[in-house]
């Protein structure tokens, strides 16, 4: 049995459930409930020794890392998502990694300093924040660029490095950013929002993100 834990709010664990919805594999999702602290208690850092989602159980071999994850799972059910080609696989994880750790971390920066950092009970990082905007400006037009030129992210064939970018920008509507400006990268968006793969997870972000804490965060009018 292929057991997921993550949370609805985690656009590393929803890059996953991303790739096992369009692979029709079954799986069993399981919450970890962070603000509970779930995720440092004993039993689950057997699952991952440092307490954080996604992490995956598949038949009692335990992997965590998003991205590392991805892989694994593309690795093991081979298809057009990975391709077998080292040039063409190659470009898939760049656009990957250029999604974690650009486009990723942007967004995480803006959404703990907005956000989450209120959960943890720390002060906001202004200069963090800063941060993560001036990434974003950096780094989308590179997206567009690219999208440009091709339908998906690193081809024209749709990869695991579409998923990891759609859950990185997943947040996008909810910290404001205007998307109009990257009519490419706006459509590519769009276009898999409306997948089944996609849906089959959440209708959007901003949705889940009402449902699961938007009462406490009623005066920023989201
Ligand atoms: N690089 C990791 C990031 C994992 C991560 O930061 N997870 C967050 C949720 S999105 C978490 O578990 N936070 C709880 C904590 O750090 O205690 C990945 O891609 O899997």
């Amino acid at each position: 049995m292929l057991t997921l834990y993550g949370t609805p709010l985690s656009s590393p664990a929803n890059k996953i459930r991303f790739l096992l919805n369009r692979l029709g594999i079954q799986y069993e999702y399981k919450t970890i409930n962070l603000a509970a602290r779930q995720q440092k208690t004993p039993e689950f850092l057997k699952i991952n020794p440092y307490g954080k989602v996604p992490a995956l159980d598949d038949n009692g071999f335990k992997l965590a890392e998003s991205g590392t994850i991805l892989r694994y799972l593309a690795n093991k059910y081979p298809s057009s998502l990975y391709p077998q080609k080292l040039e063409e696989r190659a470009i898939v994880e760049q656009w990957m990694d250029f999604a974690a750790n650009h486009i990723g971390i942007a967004t995480s920066k803006v959404m703990y300093n907005t956000f989450f950092h209120q959960l943890a009970g720390v002060s906001k990082d202004e200069r963090s924040l800063k941060e993560g905007f001036l990434w974003l400006n950096a780094y989308l037009p590179i997206l567009e660029q690219q999208l440009s030129q091709y339908t998906y992210i690193a081809s024209s064939e749709l990869s695991i490095a579409d998923f990891g970018l759609l859950a990185a920008l997943d947040v996008i509507d909810l910290i404001k950013v205007d998307l109009s400006p990257y009519p490419y990268l706006q459509a590519w968006r769009q276009k898999l929002m409306q997948e089944r793969f996609y849906q089959a997870c959440h209708s959007s972000y901003i949705a889940v993100f009402k449902k699961y804490v938007g009462p406490l965060f009623e005066d920023l009018a989201i």
